[in-house]
């Protein structure tokens, strides 16, 4: 079973790459030119409407974007790798929880400190509003140190995607902050990167 990967270096497609990589799934990466901002183009929207990344066929053809969607779908067809603690367990509702904040929370406000412009009709301080995401991006991730179990994964049970996630953010802050007020978030963090299955991974995603 062979999935097809759209995303790009350094990009939120590594949680799926990742992912699959735990997995043991084969998976062809589509790298786009980000940098040239190919992911906003006509040839890209035919796959993903959103022009986002990540996004995953499958080898039937069936484009799934969104990535918790992706992780989801991942785990419900690949249950043996438990990407996931099992349905119904409370240890599955903590990952879901906190994999959801990730993605609906916080992970938007990064499309405003990365294009403000988006957000802003002429004339509004671009860097008024980036310095206002950035803060609560902050904020955010203070609410997560402070709850999720952290042991050292975000889930008491152990390894979950929720930490991929968390690592794929979190490598984006600040790594001096980060260090200093996340210490539970950095050991996620740790953990995750000397995880075997990811080398390759993260060393595609993070420098
Ligand atoms: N809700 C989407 C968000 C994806 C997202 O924001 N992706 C970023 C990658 S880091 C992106 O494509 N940014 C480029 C852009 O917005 O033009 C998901 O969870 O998959």
């Amino acid at each position: 079973m062979a999935y097809i990967i759209y995303g790009a270096p350094g990009s939120g497609s590594g949680i799926v790459e990742a992912a699959c990589a735990e997995i043991g799934a084969d998976y062809e990466l589509r790298d786009l030119d980000a940098r040239n901002d190919a992911q906003r183009r006509e040839a890209y929207a035919v796959v993903n409407p959103h022009r986002k990344m990540p996004t995953l066929e499958t080898e039937d053809g069936e484009i799934i974007t969104e990535s918790v969607a992706i992780l989801l779908t991942l785990d419900e067809r690949h249950r043996e790798a438990r990407l996931l603690p099992p349905p119904g367990s409370k240890h599955r509702a903590q990952a879901l929880r906190w994999m959801l904040f990730l993605a609906t929370e916080l992970y938007p406000l990064i499309e405003m400190t990365d294009y403000p412009e988006r957000f802003a009709e002429r004339g509004i301080c671009l860097e008024t509003l980036r310095t206002r995401a950035e803060k609560m991006v902050r904020e955010r991730w203070r609410l997560l140190e402070a709850n999720a179990a952290a042991s050292p994964y975000c889930v008491a049970s152990g390894f979950s995607a929720t930490d991929l996630y968390v690592t794929k953010l979190g490598v984006w802050l600040d790594e001096d902050w980060r260090r200093e007020q996340l210490p539970r978030v950095e050991a996620i963090i740790t953990a995750v990167r000397a995880r075997p299955a990811l080398a390759g991974v993260w060393a595609r995603h993070i420098r």
